[in-house]
């Protein structure tokens, strides 16, 4: 027998989500698994000596690697005392300063951590999160790829993308060999409406380190880090080799940030029974103790996986709230599908979007659904307006600026306009005048005409194996008339020498100055202080092109 309304509600998208119950044994518990332990932690000498119940004759690679490198022993001993409860606590106060906490949680281990965490409910977690993020100012990132990976399409979205706010723009590729073509469309569109927008291409580690030494991406934030020896070991890494990857890059002023959440050992099999939560706790506590400033957490690829289980959505809010509890700027997915239903993908965006973090997403999709490379966005170019209203109801800056179409058609123009003098002032193939006009105009990569691929990976393996760089791109722009781009493209270099955008948090604005925790740095302490959207900021927000004056009302 079945009652309709019930047969009504199964075809409803939230039941095209897959749901499980928990099953500890088999790593499918997001929080407090009844096989994680005990927080402890024994110093001898200041030399950490015991970690969460296991002496140092048992360290695992990663236990050796936080006791060495991750545990601020200065604070270890009074952190470690102290009441889990009381800390909790301290986390929701509005007169518990930011840095003191900082200094606090760095000298716990990774199931103190998750003891800490486990007390609050989710708009606890919010209030601590609003006061731990980093950066003052949120942010957010955006995702810019197109299937066909047409060069004049991927420099009008980066140009769209910039107009529209976001601080950092990562591409990627569906054919590997594209890369340098779409690292220098994606620089290019970056720097065309304003200069200082940051951009990455996420490939394999190789190329993408031969990519940011050329001077075609500023930062790098896909250095991965598992939670056990046996999933680091699958990727053939180990925390050293992670540390020494970021260092070769912060080493030519790139920006970088680790990438961890919750769910991918559990994925790969590698869990060892333990909760989500306890590993990403390991994980940060490497990026930390690897000196990265940052890191891409909230599950990111793996986020089906903890939100198909109980109180998983809170689990990925405690992972960020962990990360920035420790310093470290974050990223905070809602990057990748987490859902069918908008209801729950919106539920899920709003505790990362009310209290803000340094980046919102760790890549909105600035392009429709299919021609997002990195598997389909949570959020992409067709939810744009529906960010831009919620920002406006709530009085909140979640990184993205409303623009008016006119000035959309005139970025992604130019964009495009740009980067087809770059393919003709270095001898790339030709970019036709009609692929300036579809891109300007594009819905989808189906609206371009299609190029010669062949000839397009044949030149850009020549680009990645010669001599041309970042500078060469710029003298070629100047050469045919766009003198602000290539001025924009040179800054990008020169800040790099600079290395003031390696700060922790680190954004840039317009005129190339700083925006970062150093300079910048949250100091929320309750209502009246921290990031207030007020005066231009809070105007530009509530004035979306869809809203009509009152003399139109009437
Ligand atoms: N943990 C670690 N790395 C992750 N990535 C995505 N999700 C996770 C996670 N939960 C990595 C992928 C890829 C990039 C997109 O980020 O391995 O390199
Ligand atoms: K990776
Ligand atoms: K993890
Ligand atoms: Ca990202």
């Amino acid at each position: 027998l079945r009652q309709k309304r019930f047969q009504k509600r199964e075809e409803r998208a939230v039941n095209r989500d897959t749901f499980v119950q928990e099953e500890a044994s088999l790593g499918l518990t997001v929080m407090d698994s009844p096989n994680d332990p005990q927080p402890s932690l024994r110093l001898e000498a200041g030399r950490v000596v015991e970690i969460d119940g296991r002496a140092e004759a048992d360290f695992d690679v990663i236990d050796r690697y936080i006791a060495r490198y991750a545990i601020n022993t200065e604070t270890a001993v009074e952190a470690m005392a102290m009441d889990s409860l009381l800390l909790a606590r301290m986390l929701v106060d509005i007169n518990t300063p930011r840095k003191r906490l900082v200094q606090l949680l760095s000298g716990c281990t990774p199931a103190k951590l998750c003891s800490i965490v486990s007390h609050l409910n989710v708009v606890e977690m919010m209030m601590a999160l609003q006061k731990m993020r980093a950066r003052r100012r949120p942010g957010n990132q955006a995702h810019v790829t197109n299937w066909r990976e047409n060069p004049a399409l991927m420099a009008a979205d980066a140009a769209e993308a910039a107009l529209r706010g976001f601080d950092e723009l990562e591409t990627t590729c569906r054919v590997a060999r594209m890369a340098p073509f779409n690292a220098l469309a994606i620089l290019v569109g970056s720097q065309t409406p304003r200069g200082g927008v940051l951009t990455q291409c996420a490939v394999e580690e190789a190329l993408n380190l031969r990519l940011g030494l050329k001077g075609l991406t500023s930062y790098a934030e896909t250095l991965s880090v598992y939670g056990t020896d046996e999933s680091m070991r699958d990727g053939d890494d180990t925390p050293w080799s992670k540390g020494f990857l970021a260092s070769a890059y912060a080493s030519r002023g790139i920006k970088i940030r680790f990438t961890s959440g919750t769910g991918s050992e559990t994925l790969m099999g590698w869990e060892a029974g333990r909760s989500m939560l306890y590993l990403e706790a390991r994980c940060l506590m490497i990026a930390k103790g690897a000196g990265a400033q940052g890191v891409q957490n909230g599950s990111i690829s793996c986020v089906a996986l903890p939100s198909a289980l109980p109180g998983g959505v809170r689990a990925i809010l405690a992972e960020n709230l962990i990360a920035a509890a420790l310093g470290l700027e974050v990223a905070s997915g809602n990057d990748a599908m987490s859902s069918h239903s908008d209801m729950r993908k919106a539920a899920k965006l709003m505790l990362q979007f009310l209290p803000g973090t340094d980046f919102i997403t760790s890549g909105y999709s600035s392009m429709p659904r299919k021609d997002n490379m990195f598997g389909g966005g949570n959020f992409d170019a067709d939810d744009l307006d529906d960010w831009m209203i919620i920002q406006r109801d709530m009085r909140v800056d979640a990184g993205i600026e409303p623009v008016r179409e006119a000035e959309v058609l005139a970025a992604r123009r130019r964009g495009a306009q740009a980067i087809q003098a770059v393919f003709r002032g270095l001898g790339f193939p030709e970019i036709g005048d009609a692929e300036v006009e579809a891109a300007t105009t594009a819905y989808a990569s189906d609206d371009m005409p299609e190029r010669d691929l062949v000839r397009d990976l044949a030149a850009a393996d020549a680009f990645l194996d010669g001599p041309l760089t970042a500078f060469d791109v710029a003298d070629a722009l100047a050469k045919a008339g766009f003198a602000d781009i290539a001025e924009n493209i040179r800054g990008m270099q020169r800040v790099r020498v600079s290395g003031d955008y390696l700060q922790p948090a680190a954004i840039l604005a317009k005129d190339f100055t700083t925006e970062s925790a150093f300079t910048d740095g949250n100091d929320y302490l309750g209502p009246g202080t921290g990031f207030r959207l007020e005066g231009e900021a809070w105007r530009k927000i509530a004035a979306i092109p869809q809203a009509r004056s009152a003399e139109e009302m009437v």
